[in-house]
């Protein structure tokens, strides 16, 4: 059993924005923002580490997340001037249409470009599926931004040991960084939770 992770506490859900300008600067409020394909876990996760079975609202069936999700941290529990966590819409969901899907998409990526502030973009990707040319493509963008980024590679309750040490091998192969958790069993928050805490690259 592992030890249980220092969990993000106290956590509000502050609004939802449907454009990037509308957002509050990540300058003031640092911000940790997760993004990834539709349905790889992203609202789970966020929901996950602050130890609330569903502050972001998860989506089996409705409510995909389709704006840009804004939860507060209080100062007690992120330090300095608090922290806001960000859950962005998912690439991909394919029961909307392409129009709505390429909104989503060029919404997201204009958040990725404008809000400089993000201390750590969190790509979610499912430990099931590789990494398409949409992850790698975010990954490489802030590579060359010099942008901190790492990959939370999730539902990884789902894989037996033989697909774990071959999804290690696989991240391990890429050289970028990753943490692989699950947010039904905990496993891997407690790296992850740290990551997000530390106040600079990861
Ligand atoms: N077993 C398992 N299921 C998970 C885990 N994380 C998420 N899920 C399930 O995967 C589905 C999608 O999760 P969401 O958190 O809604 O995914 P999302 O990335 O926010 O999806 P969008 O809002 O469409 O972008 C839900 O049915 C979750 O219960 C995990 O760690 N383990
Ligand atoms: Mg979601």
């Amino acid at each position: 059993m592992h030890k249980k992770p220092d969990f993000f506490r106290g956590v509000e859900y502050k609004a939802s924005y449907v454009s990037v300008d509308a957002c509050p600067s990540s300058a003031a409020i640092p911000a940790v923002a997760f993004t990834g394909r539709s349905n790889s876990g992203k609202s789970s996760l966020l929901s996950a580490v602050c130890d609330h079975k569903n502050l972001a609202r998860t989506s089996s069936r409705a409510g995909k997340t389709r704006t840009l999700n804004y939860f507060m941290v209080p100062a007690a529990s992120a330090g300095g001037a608090g922290m806001y966590l960000v859950d962005l819409p998912g690439f991909g969901y394919a029961a909307i249409s392409h129009t709505e899907r390429d909104q989503l998409r060029a919404m997201v990526n204009e958040y990725i470009e404008k809000q400089k502030g993000v201390k750590l973009l969190i790509i979610v990707l499912d430990a099931r599926r590789e990494p398409a040319s949409e992850e790698i493509g975010v990954m490489q963008w802030c590579e060359v931004q010099n942008r901190p980024y790492l990959f939370a590679v999730t539902k990884w309750d789902k894989l037996n040991n033989k697909e774990r040490s071959e999804v290690l091998h696989r991240y391990r192969e890429l050289g970028c960084p990753f943490v692989p958790v699950s947010s039904t069993t905990k496993y891997g928050l407690t790296e992850l939770i740290a990551k997000m805490r530390a106040k600079s690259k990861s």
